[in-house]
């Protein structure tokens, strides 16, 4: 039996066993298989996106806090030389997450953006100690995470952990706030003045802040927070506070 089902719309050498009525209904089938699959692919990414990446400087202490906060542990570390990555579970019955260490020579750094695309969160360690000298290496890779695509888009959070708090010549949080954002106001002309292209790393040549009023961290879309620890003296808390609190 032949309904006018497709009414014409199929070709007829693509009409199964000459019937439109099971033709209709193989096609609605097919539909909602691609349907299925598409919204699982994507619904998916979305819980894909709990990365928090531990970023900054080589020696500011990102492989010392990766070892407290994934097996608690104080280990005696080398400059990096590849990320480390591990599952965490910061709040007990509630699911992990996944946390990575990204070495902080200048030749590996970039490779923050490789895991831009699955970033929840970024915590920036700062070593307190050196900060005046590394103001203006400082502000130049913060300048590219605060840039990158993935961190204007989607409004990244980022955590300032203003390491090694327990040595005596450790700035204040106040002060590493401030010198870095007088770094990042004298950055935004230079790195504005560049071809507006974008680059290899993915960030873009944004303008931070208001144009006509100096850079502060409070005039970013994102939520950036600065806080004082010290791995050395296992005070690190409250960067797995923030964790906790940004990945909830
Ligand atoms: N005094 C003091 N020293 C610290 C603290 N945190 C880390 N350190 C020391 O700083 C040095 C560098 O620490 P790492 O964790 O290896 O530094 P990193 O940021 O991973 O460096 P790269 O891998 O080179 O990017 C080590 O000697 C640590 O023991 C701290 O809170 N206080
Ligand atoms: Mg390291």
């Amino acid at each position: 039996m032949s309904l006018p089902v497709l009414g014409g719309i199929i070709p007829q050498q693509f009409i199964i066993a000459n019937n439109e009525l099971l033709t209709a209904l193989v096609l609605l089938a097919l539909v909602a298989i691609i349907g299925i699959a598409v919204s699982t692919l994507f619904g998916g990414k979305k819980n894909v996106k709990n990365t928090i990446l531990i970023t900054g400087l080589p020696f500011a202490g990102k492989t010392v806090i990766y070892y407290q906060i994934s097996s608690s542990k104080t280990v005696e570390t080398v400059t990096s030389i590849q990320e480390n990555e591990a599952e965490v579970a910061l709040i007990e019955g509630k699911s992990s997450i996944h946390i990575v260490d990204i070495p902080g020579h200048e030749r590996l750094r970039f490779k923050f953006s490789e895991f831009m695309p699955i970033a929840r969160a970024i915590v920036f360690v700062v070593d307190s100690a050196t900060v005046s000298r590394q103001s203006r290496l400082l502000a130049e890779y913060l300048y590219d995470i605060l840039s990158n695509k993935f961190t204007l888009d989607e409004k990244i959070p980022i955590l300032i952990a203003c390491n090694k708090s327990d040595l005596l010549t450790a700035f204040r949080k106040d002060r590493i706030q401030s010198l870095l954002e007088t770094e990042i106001n004298k950055l935004r002309h230079t790195r504005t003045a560049a071809l507006d292209t974008q680059d290899s790393d993915g960030s873009e040549n944004v303008y931070l802040g208001f144009e006509g009023k100096d850079f502060s961290f409070q005039d970013l879309e994102n939520d950036v927070e600065f806080i004082e620890c010290s791995a050395e003296n296992k005070d690190i808390d409250s960067i797995k506070d923030w964790m906790a609190a940004v990945v909830l």
